[in-house]
């Protein structure tokens, strides 16, 4: 089987060439090059592929995601139809989505940005804030990675809720379900965490509509993908108090353009899609185990579903 590679930023294309190669001594792992006898290739191994370039190789057996998400394998308008796409999770990958949820759930609950502040003013400020149990955090999205940061939140003492597309029980999570859910879900939800997949039913869903029907004041974490959230209503929610803080992880543009609002924005929080990063090495030996079970029986366990989107 032959593997080849496309992501967006070329100096890293060869570490992943040489670290999946090791790790597959019996396939033959190349950067992909849609000049390079087309036909040759089986598999690609792709994030934010180029649209177009899937299309170039006739014999494509499979499409694997560097990543959790297939949304950006699905932007590819000429995407060769009913190859499957495998997507790549793991515990490692879920681990590092709960710290990143964890961390900044307890700096909202906390209230670190205005602590912070108060120690720039040499203010001995003490914030009262109330204990995690009277405090509600609702995870939108309790898939892999929901699921497992709605538990960590539950388990940190948070009263949390949890909504997702079909019901669901989670020990310790209040769970929601469906478009009927989602405003019993957000009444009274302190801080909000997005982790749903990017599809034509949730892009844009972080809205002023959303914003109205959470509590005054509360905080929004989008940990997802960039155009779940409606930039502009953001910016007016913070400047109206609606929300008072929020953590972005993910934007429209990525690197997010420098003049963009949210860099210097006292109330937003701009890490780079840091939340869940994947390096060649936990990535490589997820694909690689995945491209051996798939070699060896035609599929694997993560085979996301094209049609729904995730
Ligand atoms: P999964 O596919 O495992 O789960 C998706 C969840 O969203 C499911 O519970 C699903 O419901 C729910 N859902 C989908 N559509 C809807 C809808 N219309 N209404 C309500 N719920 C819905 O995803 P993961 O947990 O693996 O990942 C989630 C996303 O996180 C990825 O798609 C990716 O965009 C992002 N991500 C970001 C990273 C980062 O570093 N910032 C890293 C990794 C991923 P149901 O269970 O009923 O189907
Ligand atoms: C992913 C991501 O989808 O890193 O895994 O965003």
């Amino acid at each position: 089987m032959k593997a080849a590679i496309y992501l967006p930023s070329q100096d890293k294309t060869q570490w992943w060439v040489d670290m999946l190669q090791s790790l597959l001594p019996e396939m033959q792992v190349v950067a992909l090059n849609p000049e390079d006898s087309p036909e040759t290739v089986d598999v690609a191994v792709v994030w934010r592929p180029r649209s177009g370039d899937l299309a170039r190789f006739p014999n494509l057996k499979a499409i694997v995601s560097i990543g959790a998400g297939i949304d950006h394998v699905l932007a590819d308008t000429a995407l060769p139809q009913g190859v499957p796409i495998i997507r790549t999770v793991g515990d490692d990958l879920t681990q590092r989505m709960r710290e990143y949820v964890a961390l900044h759930v307890l700096r909202h609950h906390r209230d670190m940005p205005r602590q912070l502040r108060a120690q720039a003013e040499r203010d001995w400020h003490a914030i009262v804030v109330p204990v995690a149990p009277n405090r509600t955090v609702g995870v939108m999205g309790l898939g892999n990675l929901g699921a497992a940061s709605a538990r960590t939140l539950a388990g940190l003492g948070f009263a949390t809720r949890g909504w997702s597309k079909s019901p669901k029980t989670i020990e310790g999570v209040t769970c929601f379900s469906g478009a009927e859910g989602l405003s019993a879900f957000l009444t009274g939800c302190d801080i909000v965490v997005n982790l749903l997949p990017l599809t034509d039913e949730t892009k844009g869903i972080l809205n002023a509509d959303l914003f109205a029907r959470l509590p005054k004041g509360a905080c929004v974490i989008n940990c997802a993908r960039g155009p779940h959230l409606v930039d502009a209503d953001l910016l007016a929610a913070l400047d109206s108090g609606q929300i008072k803080q929020a953590t972005l992880d993910v934007f429209h543009v990525e690197p997010l353009p420098a003049d963009h609002a949210f860099w210097t924005h006292p109330a937003v929080t701009v890490t780079p899609h840091v939340a869940s990063q994947i390096d060649a090495e936990t990535g490589g030996r997820i694909i690689a185990a995945n491209l051996r079970t798939f070699a060896e029986t035609g599929t694997c366990a993560d085979v996301a579903d094209a049609q729904r989107g995730y």
